[in-house]
């Protein structure tokens, strides 16, 4: 059985920070898992002179290891390849003939600026080559046309279009895998229509604020379907925290619970909403902001506070009857909410 070990996008741009800590650390998954071929499916690299820069470390950290190391080129490292730079002796550019391993073939379509017709051309040629006396894998670094995507879901790419191909590019082929790169947000797996499956990765670290949640990597024997493996990685993650005056809860021990369950890689984006009630908890928005500071230190890339006090308004006696009579009529628990917050909002307005 061939193992492989897939990999998205990592953005290399500096020696020991986290995307680099990352890299090694789909090293040593790979040894620890026995895999026999690590993939890399494009940008490797944030920029060519970071190629150029980091290449002698690179070496090291691809040496002495029991498996291939397969690259092919994407949008940000396109030129990074060029000129027979060598990246070590189990590292292979894929820019050209297959990769022949055991049973299995791999071919990488490296990162071009083309589209439409002229990629489905490229795509569609490699039928030569994808004969049916191996397995066939395929490495692409390019958008999904298939799936609605946010821009932000490649990273800050801008409006131009990155080797867009569809699932049907694919069919009728010989294709077992197709392991892509360039799809930054999470592991996501597609079936070719005729067999085979179409896998993104996603990043491994996060690259930016928005590749949020633990960063994960494809790693799957051939044959088999494949499979997010978790990473210990650096990553932002989202926390939202709701306020409700009405619940009887301690504002301090959810942040505290929300943030013990933090990733201990992550960093948090921090959102605080809803209201309180100062009064009965004896804590001004200030007292509350700074407290919660104080659990959440050093643990949060953003922090966004729009919690409001509405001690104020709860003591209003109109709310007070509107909340009476939504408390007797006929609503469910979730109606009741909505009404009470509606209510506060038009308190809120209009200064009461
Ligand atoms: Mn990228």
């Amino acid at each position: 059985m061939v193992k492989i070990l897939h990999t998205a996008d990592i953005h290399l741009r500096e020696y020991k920070d986290e995307r680099w800590e990352a890299l090694e650390q789909l090293v040593e998954i790979g040894k620890r898992n026995e895999v026999d071929i690590f993939t890399i499916c494009g940008d490797l690299f944030d920029k060519d002179v970071d190629a150029e820069n980091l290449r002698p470390k690179i070496r090291e950290v691809f040496s002495n290891i029991p498996f291939k190391v397969l690259i092919i080129p994407g949008n940000h490292d396109a030129d990074s390849y060029k000129g027979g730079m060598y990246f070590g002796e189990d590292v292979f550019i894929l820019t050209g003939s297959p990769f022949e391993y055991g049973d299995v073939r791999i071919v990488g379509v490296p990162f071009e600026p083309i589209q439409g017709q002229n990629l489905l051309g490229k795509i569609r040629a490699l039928k030569e080559t994808l004969t049916l006396d191996k397995k066939n894998v395929l490495l692409c670094h390019g958008e999904l046309l298939d799936v609605f995507f946010s821009r932000a879901d490649f990273g800050a790419e801008g409006e131009e279009r990155y080797m867009p191909f569809k699932l049907s590019y694919f069919e009728g082929l010989n294709i077992d895998y197709v392991l892509a790169g360039h799809f930054h947000s999470r592991f996501d797996v597609w079936q070719l229509k005729d067999g085979g499956y179409f896998a993104y990765s996603g990043s491994p670290v996060s690259i930016t604020k928005r590749e949020t949640g633990q960063r994960k990597v494809n790693l799957f024997e051939v044959g088999n379907s494949p499979t997010e493996y978790p990473l210990d990685t650096f990553n932002y993650q989202e926390i939202t925290i709701e306020l409700d005056p009405f619940r009887d809860e301690d504002v301090l021990r959810v942040v505290q619970e929300r943030f013990e369950n933090l990733h201990p890689r992550a960093s948090a984006i921090l959102t605080v909403k809803g209201y309180v009630n100062s009064e009965k908890i004896q804590m001004t928005e200030q007292d509350i902001v700074s407290q919660i500071k104080g659990i959440t230190k050093g643990k949060c890339a953003e922090e966004h506070y729009e919690l409001s006090d509405i001690s104020r308004i709860l003591e209003n006696d109109l709310f007070k009857s509107f909340t009476n009579k939504v408390k007797q009529g006929d609503y469910t628990e979730e109606e009741k909410r909505q009404l009470q917050d509606t209510a506060i909002k038009a308190m809120m307005q209009a200064g009461l």
